[in-house]
């Protein structure tokens, strides 16, 4: 009380509204008047900062927080009164006529899309210093995640603006949800690349701020051990993605634009583009509200299981049921094996790869009424059995992919399944614990995500009449690995099917020993025999044929040891380097037709 006169109207109005909220300990060790003044007033900057970034603000979040940690010290299971069962929806396969019909149609809704990263995350998991978007998704061109992903959204645009003939919006934006772990990185990355091609007006990022700690059950805010002027904070989950879309009226902005869809994905997925067209068909076609896209899963892989949920009271929903309550739920509901694969060999829920397409006018809608608010939780790690004290603070937390828990049941929701191959390999595990992951089961790796690039890549050639070696098995860092032939080729050479089908001609081949890089949109490949290393550059308007056999020594793969830290970080993780031995390189600057026929 006797600092009031410190302080300003709305800052001594935040003072209330904590002490109403049983927070007067945060008050409790600060000195007289003209002691600290500084630190107090941006004390209720922070204050500040909590109150306006929470639906709802300080109050409502406190208030939250009680009845979460209430439910939690009373055990009470969230999904109490609900028996889970194995939903239906579309399932796709790579390549088949419907396949082909869902990506052309969702080619031709992509100028109506917009796409939001989120890609705050720390990536605890992975353990790597940098930020994920910045990490190579291949070591062949070194394309990092974020290139990759905007380099697919320019062709998708470049390739939906074709068929549209001018019809409707151009530009595709895209908003990057980061956070005060991601931030300045990401955004220095897109600036020292030019932004990577896209205009840098058609890119927005939108920065979640952390939440309020909590001490106890009766939700007391934690005051920071660095400083006692500080409320201790920490990440509120992908979720936060909602409320800001909606606070920060790019949703509204995006609906006034004639924006139909909105897609959310994950920073670290290289093979999620390649599912994107037949996806968005699938929401166009089908109406969907929403479209959760799925893969075949396997038994207590770390992905959610889409389930279907239906209560005592006859509601009704398909969620994700995250990773670590699936098991539990399907003990307590009568299935005594918990989380078990099927005969397929797979778990029968899909597994939540947390891409989301969502149609912009029924979101918008929804977010009137919630403000982005997501259900959220909050996971305790109690003392004791008695549940009173934590071992350290907590907080509340929300996921994306709970979005739908609100909705009425008259929401049409939907998800999609893609064959795995074709549309996740994310890289979230360090390389000690995926050596870990049980045999048979995705290691989710650095390994793994540059692996099954080439794997998709080369499957994808094969489907277009390219013969293609099988693969060699290795192991690096601890993981049994499939090598493929190091294909990879730029998002504009070819992001559909049919795209890499009218690219490829005649007779062509491509040894196990072989890596081609395709890094120009007009590239055509005609009775090829491609026994060694091809990389092919051309700007656009160049249009070279390649063709007859090429064969030269190479680019092999050689093994690193992750805990070499004379190696960079970024190569150590997958381990191993790309030794460039011989190859044969091309690189067209000046439009015009060209021909490489050794
Ligand atoms: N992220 C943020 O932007 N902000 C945050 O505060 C936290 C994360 P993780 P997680 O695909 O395999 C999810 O940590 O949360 C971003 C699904 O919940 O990689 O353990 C972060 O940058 C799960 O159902 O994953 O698990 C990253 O881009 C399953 O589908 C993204 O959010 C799993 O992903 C995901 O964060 C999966």
């Amino acid at each position: 009380r006797k600092n009031l006169a410190l302080f300003s109207p709305q800052q001594v109005e935040l003072a209330k509204v904590l002490l109403e909220m049983n927070q007067s300990h945060l008050f409790e060790h600060w000195p007289e008047p003209g002691v600290e003044d500084d630190e107090k007033r941006a004390f209720f900057d922070q204050v500040a900062r909590l109150n306006a970034s929470y639906p709802g603000g300080l109050a409502s979040y406190i208030k939250t927080a009680r009845e979460l940690l209430a439910d939690s010290k009373a055990g009470k299971n969230p999904y109490e009164g609900f028996t889970p069962s194995v939903p239906s929806g579309e399932i796709l396969t790579f390549a088949d006529d419907n396949f082909i019909r869902y990506e052309e149609a969702g080619v031709r809704e992509a100028r109506k899309a917009a796409f939001v990263l989120v890609a705050g995350g720390l990536g605890e998991r992975l353990g790597y210093n940098g930020i994920k978007v910045a990490l190579p998704l291949e070591s062949t061109t070194g394309t990092c995640f974020l290139q990759h992903y905007i380099e697919s959204i320019l062709a998708l645009q470049e390739t939906s603006r074709r068929l549209a003939q001018g019809e409707g919006p151009t530009e595709i934006p895209l908003a990057i949800m980061t956070s005060d772990d991601t931030h300045s990185r990401t955004l220095e990355l897109l600036e020292k690349n030019a932004y990577f091609g896209m205009k840098p007006s058609q890119v927005k990022l939108l920065k979640q701020e952390k939440v309020a700690c909590l001490d106890d059950n009766d939700a007391r805010l934690a005051v920071d051990p660095n400083n006692k002027y500080r409320i201790q904070t920490k990440p509120h989950g992908h979720g936060d993605v909602h409320s800001l879309l909606y606070s920060s009226g790019l949703l509204k902005e995006w609906l006034g634009a004639g924006r139909k869809w909105v897609l959310f994905f994950q920073d670290t997925n290289g093979l999620l583009f390649k599912a994107i067209p037949a996806s968005l068909g699938v929401s166009a076609t089908n109406g969907y509200h929403v479209n959760s896209l799925a893969v075949p899963r396997k038994a207590k892989e770390a992905i959610g299981g889409i389930t279907k949920l239906t209560h005592k009271d006859g509601r009704t929903m398909v969620i994700n049921v995250e990773y670590n309550q699936l098991d539990p739920l399907l003990r307590a509901t009568g299935n005594p094996d918990g989380d078990v694969n099927c005969e397929t060999g797979y778990s029968p829920f899909p597994g939540n790869i947390n891409q989301l397409i969502l149609e912009v006018g029924p979101y918008l809608e929804e977010l009137s009424k919630t403000g982005g608010a997501i259900k959220e939780f909050v996971n305790p790690k109690y003392k004791d059995s008695t549940k009173t004290a934590f071992k350290s603070s907590t907080r509340l937390e929300c996921m994306m992919q709970d979005y739908p828990k609100t909705l009425p049941p008259s929401a049409r929701v939907g998800f999609t399944v893609m064959d795995p191959w074709l549309a996740y390999a994310p890289v979230k595990n360090n390389p000690e614990d995926a050596a870990k992951v049980p045999k048979g089961n995705p290691y989710h790796s650095a390994t793994s995500g540059e692996m099954a690039i080439y794997r998709a890549n080369s499957l994808i050639l094969r489907k277009a009449g390219v013969k293609v070696d099988d693969p060699v098995q290795a192991v690096f860092n601890g993981q049994e690995v499939d090598v493929w032939p190091c294909i990879v080729w730029k998002p504009k050479w070819g992001l559909t099917f049919s795209e890499v089908k009218s690219k490829v001609s005649g007779n062509c081949s491509i040894t196990g020993k072989s890596t081609i890089a395709l890094k120009g949109q007009s590239i055509y490949l005609e009775d090829l025999a491609l026994d060694g290393a091809l990389i092919i550059d051309a700007v656009d308007g160049a249009e070279v044929k390649v063709g007859g056999s090429v064969q030269n020594a190479g680019w092999t793969i050689e093994s690193v040891d992750f805990k070499d830290t004379s190696v960079p970080e970024e190569v150590r993780i997958r381990g191993f380097r790309i030794n460039k031995v011989e190859q044969l390189e091309k690189a067209y600057k000046e439009p015009g037709k060209y021909s490489v026929k050794p």
